[in-house]
């Protein structure tokens, strides 16, 4: 089957995983939360920390599926609660995410900061339950892929890369600065769909530890593309191209590194990570999944 053929039959799988796991309730006092909640994962997106984590699973030789289920699913709440909060006027006030009006956008500023906070919460929600109903065999995996998951989506991880990203609005931005910024805001959660599934998996320490770098090289990767195309899709703003690195005054990896460096460093890194995913086993979607991510042009 063609690359594309079997992208787009992931992502309908994993977009039936991640609405089964939704929050339902037939109270109509709760109704405008859970619409505000279930909006903005319903707008759509890459899917791509689901789509990773799942095939870590089957890299490292998970065999029953339904396991990996809640963390996909919970694992894509907390990245889609990170763009909504995001998103607010505090941070970078955004009308579209997602081809969509953006949720504070369309619920009012107060349930965007909720919607936020609803699916972070119903995040750990979703996979503390899976830890008490696996099996006891299960429960140890289980255990361990949520602590990863909720120490990369915190301080230690999206959060506080986030943090500082906001320090250091327009302010010049250094190498250790933006090496920091990059490996917890954009790296983390990429690092841990890469390693949860591994943990599910039953991996070793040495495994899930070789797939942490594997997830940084290609979370990294993945923010340098975006300041690329940053800089190479124009805008026309009254019939003159505007770059958008010239409309925020911002410091990005091409600005600090040029684009040339910027570029070979994109190239080099997902090598790196391919060869890591090699030297593990064999998933051929997962490579194609890494190049696609490098590649892609928008
Ligand atoms: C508010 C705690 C907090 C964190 C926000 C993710 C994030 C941190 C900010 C979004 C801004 C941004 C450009 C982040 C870099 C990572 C990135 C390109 C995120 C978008 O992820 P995609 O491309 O989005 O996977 P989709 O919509 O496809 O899911």
């Amino acid at each position: 089957m063609m690359f594309k053929d079997e992208l787009d039959n992931r992502l309908l799988y994993i977009n039936s995983v991640i609405k089964e796991f939704l929050p339902e309730s037939d109270n109509e006092l709760y109704k405008k939360i859970i619409d505000a909640a279930c909006y903005s994962v319903e707008a759509g997106g890459k899917r791509i920390r689901p789509m990773i984590m799942l095939e870590t699973y089957r890299l490292c030789g998970g065999k029953d599926e339904e396991i990996v289920k809640p963390f996909m699913a919970a694992l894509e709440y907390i990245h889609t609660y990170s763009l909504v909060h995001d998103d607010l006027p505090a941070m970078d006030n955004d009308d579209y995410r997602r081809g969509r009006l953006t949720t504070h956008k369309v619920f009012g500023e107060d349930f965007g900061i909720l919607a936020g906070d609803a699916l972070l919460n119903y995040a750990y929600e979703v996979m503390t339950s899976a830890v008490c109903a696996a099996s006891p065999e299960n429960m140890k995996n289980c255990a361990g892929a949520a602590a990863v998951i909720a120490r990369k989506a915190g301080i230690f991880g999206m959060v506080g890369g986030q943090s500082l990203d906001v320090l250091l609005t327009d302010k010049p931005v250094n190498e250790e600065e933006m090496e920091f910024i990059f490996n917890l805001k954009t790296g983390a959660l990429i690092e841990a769909a890469f390693m949860a599934g591994a943990i599910l998996a039953g991996a070793g320490k040495e495994c899930v530890s070789q797939l942490e770098k594997a997830g940084n090289l290609v979370g990294v990767a993945f923010q340098i593309k975006d300041d690329i195309l940053d800089v190479t899709s124009t805008q026309e703003v009254l019939g003159k191209p505007v770059f958008s690195d010239e409309k925020n005054n911002k410091t990005t990896y091409v600005t600090l590194y040029g684009m040339e460096k910027a570029a070979a460093d994109v190239e080099n890194m997902s090598e790196k990570a391919e060869s890591i995913v090699k030297s593990i086993g064999d998933n051929e979607f997962l490579i194609e999944l890494i190049n696609k991510l490098i590649s892609r042009e928008k």
